[in-house]
């Protein structure tokens, strides 16, 4: 690709002091493609880039692997992709809210532009239907998540009508809010009372933010002696986990169902000594790591649009399963 001097320098004094992480190392002189996540540390981002590495070397492109926490970094981290000559990415945004100025950005730059795990919104509070997108099928996938802790319930022979239930909550992300909400809903199918559901909202998605948003909860509601967790995602159910412990309730009275089964829930299932931290449900990072960065790469060399939306599903992962599981899914 030959750009001119003057988009060369532009381009060059993009690329000083903006976020940029890494590529995946080898040199290309081919097609580059961009991966921008909203929470790096987070083994389900990590575990999408690494596969999104494999769909690079499978395909032979240059992946550029950007980590942006907040709206700026978004903007620049588009303009760093533009700079280094890519011709699409993938991204899951810190907020759906920037969409309409991702897709400005992005159109600007002349780059093609997939969503991954959460959607982006529109100036009307719609999904913005132009970009494709694919994630998991938020809903189904709670419902699951809830029928398993209620099903642990009743083998652990709980009064259902008894149980209290700690909903982490993220309601401002639609997914999150579909993922609690459903999960709730089979609860109460299941007989456990509306009125012993506690909404404990959560600032950030980590482990620290739900454990944060869990303790003032489980503080003032000192009375219920068994208690399922639920979260959009394992971190959010662990730092649930993990404050329940802070207050003396401990395996035998926390079930926690949480989403996602990769590095987090199994650091717990591999602990000799269960804990409240009792399933998961596996998505699948390959799909969303794997599939999307490939659809880009087709898009841009092939012309081949991906599918307008697209929804995972998840498997129920628990200590008993989740060595066969892991290994499946590294290797489906
Ligand atoms: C959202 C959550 C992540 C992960 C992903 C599939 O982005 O924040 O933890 O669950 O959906």
């Amino acid at each position: 690709m030959i750009a001119s001097r003057r988009q060369f320098l532009l381009r060059a004094s993009l690329v000083a002091g903006t976020s940029l992480i890494g590529g995946c190392g080898r040199a290309h002189d081919g097609i580059r493609l961009g991966f921008i996540v909203k929470q790096p540390e987070e083994q389900w981002f990590q575990d999408e880039w690494r596969f999104a590495a494999e769909a690079a070397r499978d395909r032979n492109f240059a992946l550029i692997r950007i980590g942006a926490e907040n709206g700026d970094r978004v903007l620049s981290a588009i303009d760093t992709l533009y700079a280094r000559y890519a011709a699409g990415f993938v991204i899951c945004t810190p907020d759906p809210l920037l969409g309409t100025a991702i897709v400005m950005r992005a159109q600007a730059n002349n780059l093609k532009l997939m969503s991954v795990d959460d959607r982006l919104i529109g100036a009307d509070g719609r999904p913005i239907a132009s970009v494709p997108h694919l994630g998991i099928s938020a809903t189904a996938i709670g419902e699951k998540a809830g029928h398993e802790a209620a099903a642990e319930a009743r083998r652990r022979r709980w009064d259902l009508g008894e149980v209290a239930v700690l909903r982490i909550a993220y309601d401002s992300l639609e997914t999150a809010r579909d993922r609690t909400r459903s999960g709730v809903h089979s609860l109460l199918a299941c007989g456990i009372s509306a009125s012993h559901v506690f909404d404990a909202p959560q600032r950030t998605t980590d482990i620290e933010g739900g454990f944060t948003a869990a303790d003032p909860v489980l503080t003032r509601r000192q009375g219920p002696r068994h208690w399922i967790v639920l979260g959009l995602n394992d971190e959010a159910v662990l730092g649930g986990v993990r404050a329940a412990e802070g207050h003396g309730l401990n395996a035998d009275a926390v079930i926690g169902v949480g989403i996602g089964g990769s590095g987090t829930a199994a650091a717990e299932f591999v602990k000799p000594q269960p804990t409240g931290f009792h399933a998961s449900v596996l998505l699948s990072a390959r799909r969303h790591g794997y599939d999307t960065a490939a659809a880009v790469y087709d898009w841009v060399t092939r012309g081949i649009h991906p599918p307008p939306v697209t929804y995972t599903s998840g498997e129920l992962m628990t200590r008993a399963n989740y060595r066969t599981l892991l290994a499946a899914d590294r290797t489906s």
